[in-house]
Order: structure tokens, then C-alpha cells, then sequence
């Protein structure tokens, strides 16, 4: 026969392609599998790391970015706690015996800080939900969280007295400084109006009074020098440098606004993206004491831990317990996430966060002081993260691999890079555990 080729030999070809064809189908089938399977990822670290932050720009990357009734609720939400810092400035300068020349008598400031003092949380517009910002300014009070659970949401008003005779008393041990009892009650009395344009000129004389003060008043730029000693936002800065657009009863959050603002997370948030064929579910999870026995409830099928950790707070301690160092919890955080049963072959990424606010820190703060057996340069930042960075990859037991990136959560176009690197991380690990490379 011309062919020449024997049965045997047929027979070889036939099961050689058919062995081929099955390897091909096989392999299609599983890719299927992966397209259709969603991978998971879960942000966990201390409260104000910068996880929400994160969850923000992977929306402005994967996603179609903020809705406007979330930029209007950032531009209230910013406009009262960047009034309410400056109270707090007030409060602490006089704690810690900073002289304000705003306490001086005949000040030309003192009209700017009764402004201040006689400021009402509640001055603002409702929106959608009416009282979503009545609950978020209880964190003001005395033992917010647990208060807001007690009270019902209307009677935030007469929480609002008692933290202006709060604010007063902590002024007010001095008598030149103290406002006189009628005066006191005459600013309780001033309810916000309800007139659109009077408030928005109230509002535009509280954003003069909070400039006058943070550019012309030392005191307060030394007070805002030791915030460690106290809780401040970490975007205060920000918000007295933009105070005037702040101040605008209409103004709509930029992107940037909505990166610096922050409202605390409470439970876990689920957010699902689409990168490429890629379901991705990222967890987002409140970050403060009270709110980590909630997270066990989610650790089932997590592709990668996201750990975020800010370096900048070296010197700061925990909200919840101000006895607390809050890379010390920190660390003992990461340790037992890391070497938990749940985790025992899951990746975990560790995001140095918050690199800009540690460069401006070690201009001024000894980083020994807070960490003893630190050899290095106090303030070289490469060397501090370095040191932070090794701490946390020794306190990991086990043999998965940590990877860490430094990061400046609100930095859109750095986040952007390591955020890529991130989900390539969770896929290549997808892909490997379901033995497709
Ligand atoms: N300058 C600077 N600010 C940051 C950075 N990351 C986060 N922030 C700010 O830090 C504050 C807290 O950030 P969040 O993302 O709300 O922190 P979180 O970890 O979600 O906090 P919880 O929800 O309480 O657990 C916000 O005001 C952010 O804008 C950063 O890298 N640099
Ligand atoms: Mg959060």
C-alpha cells in the first residue's frame, strides 16, 4: 500500500491525539472553572491603617469610582470633622499648657475661637438617610460607640450640649479665657437656622476663623505638632489647607477629597470587581477592637490577606485604648493572623502604609524612642520601614510567602501599580492551586 503506514502504527497516532485532545479539554474545562470561580480578598489590619482607603482606589480603578450621594455625604462628613479638629487643637493646647494667642485677653483671635467653641455638629443638610451624620458625629463624645448604642439618634442635640460645657471646662480653668456663663448659654441657644444663605455665611465666617487659626495662631501648629498625644484625623492637615471649598453647603467631594476623608468601618463590607475574566470579591473589614470578633465569621475561602499597616503611627496609641501603641497591636495583630489555622497556606501582602505621613513624622520624632533596639539612622524612613518590614515578616511562622509593598493609600497613581501587582499575586496563586501552573 503507498501510504506505507502499518495498523500499529495508526493505532499509536490515533491514541497520541486522542491523549492530547483529552489533555486540551481538560485544560479548557479548568480555565472555564477559574474564569467562573471568584477569588476573595480580605483587608484586615488596626482601625485607620488605610484598608477603606485602599477598598477606594481599587473602586476608582475596577469600578466606575464614587456616586454623587457619596461625594455630598464626604463634603459633610469632612466639613465637621475638619471644624471639630480645630476644636480639638483648642482643647488639647491647653491640656498639654501650649499658650494659644487666641486665650490672650484683647486677642484679635478671640472672636475666631468662640466661633469655633459655639460650632454644632448638626449645622449641616440631611441627606438620603437623616440621620447618618448625627450618628457619625457621635464619635465626639465620651465613649461614642457604646454611647450611640444607648441613645436614640435624636438626642444627639443634648449630647452636643454637654461636649460644648466639655470643651469649656477644658478651656476654661483660666477666667480670662472662660466664656462668661450668659455668653455660654447664649451660644447654646444659637440653633442652627434653617436659612440656606445665612447658614452659608455662617459657615464661610467659621472657615475664615479656622484659617486665621491654623496660619496665625502658633499655639495650634505646635498643638497639631504633638497630635500623637491625642486623636487627631490624619488628614487635619488637609482639611484647614481646603477649608474654604469645605465650606460650601453645595460642595461635591473630588476623588482626592473622598481618598482623604474617612468614616469608620463598622462590620465587613463585600465589594465584587471584574478584572479581565476575573470575579474578585474584596472584604472590607472594620479594623477597631470591637469590630475583630466579627471577622472569623469570613475567613472561609480567602484567596490573599491584605494586611495594612501604618507605619506612621509608630508614636500613636490606639483610639480604643490610648495605653496602647498602635504599631505594637499592630504587630501582635499580624502574628496571629498570620500563623492562624485558617490561614496555614494563604498568602498574605503586607501594605507599609501611610509612607508620606512617616516621611514628615521622622523630620521631628525620635523613632528609638518608641522602638528601643532599632540601630538604624532615626530618620532615615527607608531604614525605619526596613527595620518594620523585618519585624513583621519574623513574627510569621509558617512557610507561605509574605509579600510587601510600601504604600500611600491615597496616592491614586502609586496605588495603581501595586494594586495590579496585588491581583496578579492572587491569581497566580489561584491558577497554582488549581494546578494549572
Ligand atoms: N496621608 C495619608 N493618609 C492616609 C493613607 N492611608 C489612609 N490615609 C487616611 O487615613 C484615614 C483612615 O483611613 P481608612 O482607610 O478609613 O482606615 P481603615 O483602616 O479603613 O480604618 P477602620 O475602618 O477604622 O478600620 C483616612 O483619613 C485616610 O485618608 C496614606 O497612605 N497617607
Ligand atoms: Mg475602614
Amino acid at each position: 500500500m503507498g501510504c506505507g503506514t502499518s495498523t500499529m502504527e495508526l493505532d499509536d497516532r490515533y491514541y497520541e491525539q486522542k491523549r492530547i485532545n483529552d489533555a486540551i479539554e481538560k485544560s479548557l474545562k479548568s480555565h472555564q472553572k477559574v474564569e467562573k470561580s471568584q477569588l476573595k480578598m480580605i483587608l484586615l489590619g488596626a482601625g485607620e491603617s488605610g484598608k477603606s482607603t485602599v477598598l477606594k482606589q481599587l473602586r476608582l480603578l475596577h469600578k466606575d469610582g464614587f456616586q454623587y450621594q457619596e461625594r455630598l455625604q464626604y463634603a459633610q462628613i469632612i466639613w465637621v470633622d475638619a471644624v471639630q479638629s480645630m476644636k480639638l487643637l483648642m482643647i488639647h493646647a491647653r491640656r498639654l499648657h501650649i499658650p494659644l494667642k487666641c486665650d490672650e485677653s484683647d486677642s484679635p483671635f478671640s472672636q475666631a475661637k468662640k466661633l469655633i467653641l459655639r460650632y454644632r455638629c448638626l449645622d449641616v443638610g440631611t441627606i438620603g438617610d437623616e440621620n447618618f451624620l448625627k450618628d457619625y458625629v457621635m464619635k465626639y463624645s465620651d465613649g461614642g460607640e457604646s454611647r450611640r448604642k444607648k441613645m436614640g439618634t435624636g438626642q444627639a442635640d443634648a449630647l452636643w450640649d454637654r461636649n460644648l460645657e466639655q470643651s469649656e471646662r477644658l478651656l476654661g480653668d483660666s477666667t480670662e479665657t472662660e466664656l462668661e456663663n450668659q455668653e455660654l448659654e447664649e451660644l447654646k441657644e444659637s440653633r442652627p437656622t434653617g436659612d440656606f444663605a445665612a447658614r452659608k455665611q455662617q459657615r464661610q465666617q467659621l472657615a475664615n476663623a479656622i484659617q486665621l487659626l491654623w496660619a496665625h495662631d502658633p499655639g495650634i501648629q505646635q498643638c497639631y505638632n504633638r497630635a500623637h498625644e491625642f486623636q487627631l484625623e490624619a488628614s487635619t492637615r488637609y482639611y484647614f489647607e481646603n477649608i474654604q471649598k469645605f465650606a460650601d453647603p453645595d460642595y461635591i467631594c473630588s476623588d482626592t477629597d473622598i481618598l482623604k476623608g474617612r468614616i469608620k468601618t463598622t462590620g465587613i463590607t463585600e465589594t465584587d470587581f471584574n478584572i479581565g475574566s476575573t470575579r474578585l470579591k474584596v472584604l472590607d473589614a472594620g479594623g477597631q477592637r470591637s469590630e475583630r470578633r466579627k471577622w472569623i465569621h469570613c475567613f472561609e475561602d480567602i484567596t490573599a490577606v491584605v494586611f495594612v499597616l501604618a507605619v506612621s503611627e509608630f508614636n500613636q496609641t490606639l483610639f480604643e485604648d490610648e495605653r496602647v501603641n498602635r504599631v505594637h497591636e499592630a504587630i501582635l495583630l499580624f502574628e496571629s493572623l498570620c500563623n492562624s489555622r485558617w490561614f496555614v497556606d494563604t498568602p498574605f501582602i503586607l501594605f507599609l502604609n501611610k509612607i508620606d505621613l512617616l516621611e514628615e513624622k521622622l523630620q521631628q520624632t525620635n523613632f528609638k524612642e518608641y522602638f528601643p533596639d532599632y540601630t538604624g539612622d532615626v530618620h532615615n524612613v527607608d531604614s525605619v520601614v526596613t527595620y518594620l518590614e523585618r519585624t513583621f515578616l519574623s513574627v510569621n511562622r509558617t512557610n507561605k510567602p509574605v509579600y510587601v509593598h510600601r504604600t500611600c493609600a491615597t496616592d491614586t497613581q502609586s496605588m495603581e501599580f501595586v494594586l495590579n501587582a496585588t491581583t496578579d499575586i492572587l491569581l497566580q496563586n489561584h491558577l497554582k492551586k488549581s494546578g494549572l501552573i
